[in-house]
């Protein structure tokens, strides 16, 4: 019998992209786990990662390509072979692209975050053709949009560095769930005296297990920062040397904070004004004692309509008290730009030759498939190709979403490991490998270590990578660019620019061998100032903002959907409902994995004892949550852990593995962030009811 380590790096979309070693007995998988070497995995998965052989090896896999025999949506497919599948689908697409290759959709985020399965052949062959560009927008470009204004780039506090800090804000984060490597460095600094602080208006299982959980509004981030800047400001807690060498506009900030006074804040906030004054004067007299305070600013902030501007505001904060001089000091929100990823090599934009094609949003995925030819927006959209992505459980206002994957006349191919709620829309389903039956190069977007991924074991049944579909289709297409020959592995030896000093030190071969490389960062990135900003500076006052049309200096900006914003709307849907990520699944991926489904049994909603009284919902009732755009239904959990009038359905389940083939999106809106063109998934109000359909009565499932 031969035993193999096999060196791997978790593709999911989580901050941690952990080192993996597979065990392979004679060509199976047998055991993934986390490299005990390296330093930020430190031998720890997650539960969800742990069962991917489960997953891999699962009877439920898409393991042949598959041609739609059912009506849209209905999941009947029959096998077909791949020489079928790729003439078909070449047939359906060339005279679209002969005629007006705009009318042709990528749709695609991270079902893996990998380099080379990402965005890599697929981008070659879609700017080849012309077809519209895709807006990447569904989870992060609120958030980083507002950072950078400020900050310059997504650089920020080293995850490894975070133990020694005395303060650690957890803010708009559920890293227990989320960014569990983050949470034990996070534990390691508790067990050496500092100071855990949860923001989120959920008592989450992380806002738990800090010293205090701050509970505010979702929304209101942006108001809550300005009130800590009012009192670091208005009782001197700030850092004048750091401030006079490295920040921009400090007086037209001290200006705008004035206005956010501790009562002002607190109304906005729906906390108490105590709550802002001593957390500033923690934050703030930590700092001036010499002391590393941070903060992890997570993605939680940023899906209301302010959600770039709260997030601009938190990153004003380590500035002006100074934090960024230690090393264990400052803010992450993402590392991911700390890596000089060479994208254009990868995606070679330069194919466009010229061509200047129309960008589609993925967040009006919804309205945008149902929309006809107009002179703003362009062609129909006839053809979709679907891949590492699962739009019809995960984009907002998922309706409209299925009305548009339910067009007879629209095109639609699915690269998918499995048979997804979006599977199921597909006139062809290409079987996709999963991490172990493929190569990649990884960055990550929690820490500072280029990772790779060698193959474990051959491709399962007829499927195959995604680079290899997409080179596949091109030739059927007749492209025949010597781009579309590199191989994986070429292709992979491109993924990072070795030539800047971040990377000098790597090389593609050394990295597969070892599995990881840290990148050639200082420790604290900021602590000579030297932000990438236009000024250099780390700007309170952004001219570029201006330009853009925003406001050049933090404020904030309300929900479109809050009871204070929109009293008319309240009035009918009084309840804030947020739906954030549960722990045993990765947005929509592992649902469909019967152990972690068990573990999170099915569909809930949190909802507050005051709230849920009134309306006569008992603890295990099923409950109706609904809004103008559409409904689902959850079993209630009554519990004070969400706040009064705020309802939480932990999320993102598969349509068709809940009671009534629906899921949380039915009533989130396609409105945007402030920047970003972002979702504001956490914008949302509802009204609850008990559910005709309740526990023990399946026959009245639709
Ligand atoms: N287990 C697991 N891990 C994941 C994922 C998953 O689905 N499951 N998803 C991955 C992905 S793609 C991402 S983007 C990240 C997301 O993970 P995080 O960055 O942790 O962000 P969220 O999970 O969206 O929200 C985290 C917390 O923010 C709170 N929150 C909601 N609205 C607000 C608000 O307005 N203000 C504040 N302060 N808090 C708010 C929520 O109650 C929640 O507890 O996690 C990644 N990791
Ligand atoms: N209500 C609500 N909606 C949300 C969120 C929320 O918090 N609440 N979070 C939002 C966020 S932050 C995000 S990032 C998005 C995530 O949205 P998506 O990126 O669509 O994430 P997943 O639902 O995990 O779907 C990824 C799919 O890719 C597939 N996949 C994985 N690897 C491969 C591969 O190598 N090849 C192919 N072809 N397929 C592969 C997986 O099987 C899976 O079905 O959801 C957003 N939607
Ligand atoms: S999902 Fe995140 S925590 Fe789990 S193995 Fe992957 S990178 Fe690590
Ligand atoms: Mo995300």
């Amino acid at each position: 019998m031969s035993i193999t380590q096999v060196r791997a790096a978790c593709p999911h979309d989580c901050p941690d992209t952990c080192a993996l070693l597979v065990t392979v007995e004679d060509g199976v998988a047998t055991e993934v786990r986390g490299d005990p070497e390296h330093p930020t995995t430190a031998g720890v998965l997650c539960t969800k990662v742990s069962r991917y052989v489960e997953r891999t090896y699962s009877p439920d896999r898409v393991l042949y390509p598959m041609r739609r025999v059912g009506k849209k949506g209905e999941g009947r497919f029959e096998r077909i072979s791949w020489d079928q599948a790729l003439d078909e689908i070449a047939a359906r697409l060339k005279p679209i692209a002969e005629r007006d290759p705009e009318a042709i959709l990528p749709y695609s985020y991270c079902g893996t975050m990998g380099l080379v399965q990402g965005e890599a052949m697929s981008m070659r062959f879609f700017n080849k053709i012309g077809a519209s560009l895709l807006d990447r927008t569904i989870c992060a470009t609120a958030g980083f949009t507002g950072y950078k204004y400020t900050v310059g780039a997504s650089i920020g506090t080293d995850m490894e560095q975070f133990q020694d800090a005395k303060l650690i804000i957890i803010w708009g984060g559920n890293p227990i769930a989320s960014n569990l490597h983050f949470w034990m460095r996070a534990q390691e600094a508790k067990r050496r005296g500092a100071k855990l602080i949860a923001i989120d208006p959920y008592r989450s299982l992380t806002a738990e297990k800090c010293h205090q959980h701050i509970a505010l509004l979702p929304g209101t981030d942006a108001a809550f920062a300005l009130g800590l800047m009012h009192v670091l400001i208005e009782e001197n807690l700030i850092d004048h040397d750091y401030i006079a060498r490295h920040t921009l506009g400090f007086e037209e900030l001290k200006e705008r904070a004035a206005e956010w006074t501790p009562e002002r804040t607190a109304e906005t906030c729906g906390v108490t004004a105590a709550e802002v004054v001593d957390l500033a004067r923690l934050y703030g007299n930590t700092a001036l004692r010499g002391e590393p305070v941070a903060i992890r600013c997570n993605y939680g902030v940023q899906r209301a309509r302010g959600g770039g501007m709260a997030v601009r505001n938190m990153s004003c904060l380590p500035a002006l008290v100074g934090a960024w001089r230690h090393a264990a000091g400052g803010i992450q929100l993402s590392t991911s730009g700390s890596f000089p990823a060479n994208k254009a090599k990868l995606q070679r934009p330069d194919l466009l030759a010229g061509r200047n094609p129309r960008t589609i949003n993925m967040t009006t995925i919804g309205d945008d498939l149902l929309k006809p030819a107009s002179a703003e927006f362009g062609p129909q959209v006839e053809a979709v190709i679907v891949y590492n992505a699962n739009p019809l459980a995960i984009a907002p206002d998922s309706a409209k979403v299925q009305q548009g994957f339910e067009r007879e006349d629209l095109f639609t191919v699915v690269l998918e490991q499995f048979q997804t709620d979006s599977a199921d829309y597909a006139d062809i389903l290409l079987p996709a490998t999963t991490q172990l039956e493929h190569v990649d190069a990884h960055l990550a977007y929690g820490h500072l270590y280029m990772m790779a991924n060698n193959a474990a074991i051959a491709p399962m049944g007829e499927a195959k990578p995604n680079s290899e579909i997409f080179r596949l289709l091109a030739a059927r297409m007749g492209l025949t660019d010597p781009c579309f020959l590199e191989s994986d592995d070429e292709l992979a030896a491109q993924a990072f620019d070795k030539t800047h000093t971040r990377a000098i030190h790597f090389d593609w071969e050394s990295l597969k061998q070892k599995g990881w490389q840290k990148l050639n960062m200082p420790d604290a990135p900021f602590a000579e100032g030297g932000f990438p900003t236009p000024s250099g500076k780390c700007e309170f006052y952004s001219a570029t903002m201006a330009n853009d049309g925003l406001d050049p200096l933090p404020t904030y900006i309300p929900p479109y959907e809050s009871v204070a914003s929109n009293p008319a709307l309240a009035k009918k849907y009084p309840l804030a409902m947020i739906s954030p990520p549960a722990r045993n699944f990765l947005n929509s991926t592992f649902v469909n994995v019967q152990s972690l489904r068990a573990t999170e049994g099915e569909p809930h909603l949190d909802i507050h004892p005051n709230d849920a009284a009134p309306r006569g919902l008992k603890h295990g009732d099923m409950a109706r949550i609904f809004n103008d755009r559409g409904s689902f239904v959850a079993k209630a959990r009554v519990t004070e852990k969400a706040r009064p009038g705020l309802v939480v359905g932990l999320s993102i389940w598969w349509k068709k593995l809940s009671k009534d083939g629906k899921n949380a999106n039915e009533v989130t809106s396609q409105r945007l962030t402030d920047m970003g063109r972002a979702p504001t998934f956490y914008d949302t109000l509802v009204q609850v009811e008990k559910a005709a359909l309740q526990p023990g009565h399946e026959e009245t499932t639709p």
